[in-house]
């Protein structure tokens, strides 16, 4: 008979307190300007760089909590100072209260509401809480959570956009197929449809039957033109075509859902667990995209993926693949999780890809630290409170 493990002294972890928080506000320089439909009808301009805010979060334990969110174009200045106005809120609370402290700083600035920039602020605290309570654990975020697999389907999408020559589009695939990536993402939704059609048919055509892909048009279609282009894309057995229309036309969605064999995949651009619960109760997506830091972090992130669950809905994360790696394993039926290699020079560790599937990183948390290329690149923080 072994003697009882020593009880584990619940006093230590419920005592803890946050005791310390830097936030650094970082942009990340992108190699070319990036274009998409929406860069190519005009509503928005190519984009050069991505406004990183990073929450690092310390307890009188010296446990230690690595988070971030992110804003393209506009929004880095105004989440960085929204995220020092609310922190203070969080020094002297227990780190263990993770969806409490996410409601507190929601309460916080809750002037400002309760989705978009205010919750995308919230959502590096929320990471970086979660991080903290996995690494104290020694368990992975995606153990922590309680994980269904250790690999996750996955697809690029950098290598497709649309500043990208069909001829250098075609490399990219063959180079991503290479690298043991599962699927690609080609961006469509430009002015004239013939040349979207020409890049998916020449794609399909080249890449062969058997590869997994996926079309994107950024919202850029009206409701004639989706209809036209869903029919048109039928044969070509796409994975989804994704964001057809105005990313809150919610009907529009689930029309074009009921109407057509390919997946409608959509929830990228929506800013609260509120919006994704309407969009899943108007059954507009088969495929839904939520974004984590876009909706305010973990705590809502597990909230969407609960009804979409309970919907029946698959799940594809739109972006930061550092996060959704994990949260993609924690999803009932496998998911397909988006492969950016944007984000790898912040991070001094690098996510495995082998036979088409990204392995879930087994180290404490999200298993990240910060580069000295981060560092290099930070054009502010500030630090809350007193380090252990
Ligand atoms: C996207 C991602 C990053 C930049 C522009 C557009 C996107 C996607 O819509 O689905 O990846
Ligand atoms: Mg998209």
């Amino acid at each position: 008979m072994t003697s009882a493990a020593p009880a584990l002294s619940s006093e230590t972890s419920s005592q803890d307190r946050i005791a310390w928080i830097r936030l650094s506000s970082c942009y990340l320089p992108l190699s070319q300007p990036i274009s998409d439909a929406k860069v190519l009808t005009g509503r928005q301009k190519p984009m050069t760089e991505i406004a990183m805010l990073f929450a690092e979060i310390e307890t009188r334990d010296g446990h230690r909590g690595l988070g971030f969110s992110y804003s393209k174009r506009a929004g880095g200045p105004g989440q960085f100072a929204h995220a020092e106005e609310i922190a203070p809120a969080l020094i002297g609370e227990d780190p263990n209260d993770i969806a409490r402290l996410w409601t507190r700083l929601c309460w916080a600035g809750a002037s400002v509401g309760r989705s978009g920039l205010a919750v995308q602020a919230i959502g590096a605290f929320d990471v970086a809480l979660y991080d903290l309570k996995a690494r104290r654990a020694n368990l992975s975020l995606s153990k922590l959570l309680g994980s269904h697999r250790e690999s996750v389907r996955c697809y690029n999408t950098s290598g497709g956009f649309l500043h990208t020559p069909l001829d250098q589009l075609l490399r990219n695939a063959e180079a991503s197929l290479g690298r043991g990536i599962g699927g690609l993402k080609l961006k469509v939704g430009q002015p004239d449809c013939a040349l979207d059609i020409h890049r998916v048919a020449t794609a399909r055509q080249h890449l062969g039957d058997q590869v997994s892909l996926m079309v994107d048009a950024n919202q850029q279609w009206d409701r004639p033109t989706a209809q036209r282009m869903c029919r048109t894309f039928e044969p070509y057995n796409l994975v989804w075509i994704e964001e057809p229309l105005d990313a809150y036309d919610y009907e529009g969605h689930a029309a074009l859902a009921a109407q057509f064999d390919t997946p409608i995949a959509t929830g990228e651009m929506l800013t609260s667990a509120a919006e994704h619960a309407e969009l899943i109760r108007h059954r507009g997506a088969d495929f839904i995209m939520p974004d984590g830091p876009r909706l305010g972090g973990i705590t809502p992130f597990l909230k969407v993926a609960a009804q979409a669950e309970a919907a029946h809905v698959m799940l594809a994360p739109h972006f930061a693949m550092e996060l959704h790696v994990h949260l993609g394993a924690v999803y009932p039926s496998e998911p397909w999780v988006e492969h950016f290699d944007w984000l790898e020079p912040l991070f001094n560790e690098r996510l495995e890809l082998k036979d088409g599937r990204m392995q879930v990183p087994t180290r404490p948390g999200l298993g990240l630290s910060l580069s000295e290329q981060a560092a290099r690149w930070t054009r502010a923080s500030v630090e809350i409170g007193q380090r252990a």
